[in-house]
């Protein structure tokens, strides 16, 4: 029985456990990136753990997400990462060099590799041939360190494309038919490996786009082959010696198949408020729009931007549309330039934005009340776009070229035009000027790290008390996403301040939440989060649980917590407990006492399951813990930033 290409490469870097999919095992990491946003908790944390070295073969720390500087808090940011960086061997990519995932494929990918990254899109990676995954900062400083990354050995799901792409119809419709057939729920634990001979003739960034928004669904990541596509990127990208083939075997077993014909692939959009929200364009035609941006990870390449130039070349932007830009990076800005795609865009009436998130994580360019937004990003959370009344549509390059041609939801098809074919250049244009590259080892030593006033400590949890003794601080529904307990946005500032981003926490949802669960805490009582289903999805921001941590949460009891974010939890010293009956949400009301005595002893034992209380009636209320021996260990400590400081020891 042979091996998928998943399995290949995971089998080549396992240093834990025994590849048995569904459970846990421990991965060598060859590559990690960083963004500004988590970064700098994932250096502080590096740096507590004490190491003098990073032990990766390499690693980046990018600068993408909060590069406005409305106050002095990002730029002391910048300092800080810059100088950890030239202290520990990393390299910089400083702000306005573009997106860490945009980046780190032109510039730093390989196949066969592994990559972590503290940013849920790492994925993007997998464009290239690469195990890419997304986590929290702390298992990537803990990376950074030489230590295992620890994972559910997947299940790989095998999407089998054929056919050909007609025109007008674009890889970002491939992403979204896929979350159709398999949905934002349920493919926990998955990968998404691609096959098939409609994979021929996707390029890199193509594949790059599937793979960063396969995110959505919740998978740990999706992974394309290393071929003569992947080869003529790096090719382009000057790397070509960095090309290995890589494929599954011919008879690799995979746990189920997807079929996608792409020749019947429809272009598609994301309706308000979730990725996995799908309807045909077609559905939606004639839905005045009032703004559009092209830009984010997902679609934001140099092919993306030249063919929207091309679209709107000699037009002009209806006066009722607001139009922008954001290259994904400066290569792709400066070939925009070179190539006259940047003057037929500013001359249809585009707003050029930086090579970076901005609009997508929601601190610029928020749309107008009760707005149609149409993007070309990955996520349409309610509120994300920083306007919580907005409808924000998440589509392609080109469908959100039409809607800007027409100032409504059209079938690019529909359009008239002639589609503009734009193929991915021969060469790219190198220019790594932006990006600052380690110092040899005997310069590092005198440098000083940088701290600014917004730069506080990690903060650091308890050991796990032996009973759990706590009050139901707040109780949300289903599908809350990170977004929703930490909001980006104006709020990312922060990031470096968890005292001052704890304030905060939930701030969509309760306001109150923050000073009720202090209050809490400083009268020595357990905070405790009652949530619904697939709780914590979205992105891999650690400060969803690092935050609720600092106010004194020591368990959330859901139906459901995502992937990432339950690792973040464990990370934090925060018990996530899952209800045996999903019924008994419905008994734990806000503000109830929350009882669980012996939680120490039952984590100690490996018990599955826990009796909770509710300190009134005599309803027991069943919860699930299905923690690995290495989790239960960490849960104990208080959080893996003690156990790794104590295994240290
Ligand atoms: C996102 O797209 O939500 C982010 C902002 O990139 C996050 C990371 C963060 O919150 O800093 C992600 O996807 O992990
Ligand atoms: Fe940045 Fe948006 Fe991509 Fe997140 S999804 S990394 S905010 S561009």
């Amino acid at each position: 029985m042979g091996y998928t290409l998943t399995e290949k490469i995971l089998r080549e870097h396992l240093v834990d456990g025994s590849y048995e999919p569904g459970t846990e095992i421990g991965i060598r990491i060859d590559q990690t990136l960083t963004q500004d946003a988590t970064g700098t908790m994932a250096y502080l944390q590096f740096e507590s753990m004490g190491l003098s070295d990073i032990a990766t073969d390499l690693s980046v720390s990018y600068v993408d997400h909060n590069t406005i500087q409305v106050g002095f808090e990002n730029a002391d940011d910048h300092l800080y990462l810059q100088s950890i960086a030239e202290k520990y061997g990393i390299y910089f990519s400083r702000p306005g060099n573009g997106i860490c995932h945009q980046v780190h494929l032109e510039r730093f990918g390989r196949p066969g590799k592994t990559l972590l990254g503290s940013d849920s899109h790492t994925p993007t990676g997998g464009g290239l041939g690469m195990v890419a995954m997304g986590a929290g900062g702390l298992d990537v400083a803990v990376a950074m360190g030489g230590g295992a990354y620890y994972l559910t050995c997947p299940r790989v799901i095998n999407v089998h494309l054929t056919g050909e792409l007609r025109p007008w119809v674009t890889a970002k419709d491939v992403v979204l038919q896929t979350l159709c057939n398999l949905s934002v729920k349920g493919n926990v634990g998955s990968v998404c490996e691609y096959t098939g001979p409609g994979i021929d003739k996707l390029t890199v960034p193509e594949r790059a786009t599937i793979a960063n928004m396969g995110a959505e669904t919740g998978v740990t990541t999706s992974i394309f082959p290393s071929d003569q596509q992947t080869r003529r990127f790096l090719a382009a990208q000057g790397r070509e010696d960095q090309w290995i083939p890589l494929a599954p075997d011919a008879d690799a077993v995979y746990d189920r198949t997807i079929e996608i014909d792409l020749s019947e692939v429809e272009p598609l959009m994301a309706a308000p408020h979730s990725p996995g929200n799908i309807v045909p364009v077609s559905q939606l035609k004639g839905t005045p729009v009032d703004q559009v941006m092209v830009g984010s990870c997902t679609n934001s390449s140099y092919v993306d931007l030249m063919t929207v130039a091309e679209m709107t070349r000699g037009r002009s932007l209806p006066w009722n549309v607001c139009f922008g830009v954001a290259p994904g990076s400066r290569q792709v800005l400066r070939m925009i330039t070179r190539n006259g795609g940047l003057d037929a865009l500013i001359a249809f009436g585009a707003r050029i934005l930086e090579s970076s998130c901005g609009f997508c994580i929601g601190n610029s360019m928020s749309p107008k009340t009760g707005s149609v937004s149409v993007r070309t990003s990955n996520r349409n959370f309610k509120g994300r776009s920083g306007t919580p009344s907005a409808n924000v549509y998440l589509a392609s390059p080109v469908v959100a070229a039409a809607a800007a041609l027409t100032g409504e939801i059209t079938d690019p098809r529909e359009l008239g035009l002639e589609f503009p074919r734009v193929e991915m250049p021969e060469k790219f244009q190198i220019d790594d000027s932006m990006i600052i590259p380690p110092l040899p080892a005997e310069k590092r030593a005198p440098i000083e790290i940088l701290r600014g006033p917004n730069i506080g400590e990690p903060p650091r949890n308890a050991p796990l008390p032996g009973d759990l003794a706590g009050v139901v601080t707040i109780k949300v529904e289903d599908n809350i996403t990170t977004d929703h307990i930490m909001p980006a946005g104006s709020r990312l500032k922060y990031r470096s301040n968890v005292p001052k981003y704890a304030t905060f926490v939930f701030e969509p949802l309760d306001q109150e939440f923050p000073a009720r669960a202090a209050d809490l805490r400083d009268k020595g009582r357990h905070n405790v989060i009652v949530a619904g289903l697939s709780y914590g999805q979205g992105s891999s921001r650690e400060h969803a649980a690092m935050c609720p941590m600092y106010l004194g949460v020591r368990a959330v009891v859901a139906k459901s917590i995502e992937r990432i974010h339950a690792a973040n939890l464990i990370n934090f010293g925060i018990l996530p407990l899952s209800f045996s009956d999903e019924s008994d949400y419905d008994l734990l009301r806000q503000g109830a006492e929350i009882l669980i005595p012996g939680i120490r002893q039952a984590v100690e034992r490996g018990d599955q399951e826990v009796i909770a209380s509710d300190g009134q009636s005599n309803r027991e209320i069943r919860l699930k813990m299905n923690f690995s021996s290495r989790q239960r260990k960490i849960l104990l400590a208080g959080g893996l930033l003690p156990y790794t400081v104590a295994q240290g020891d």
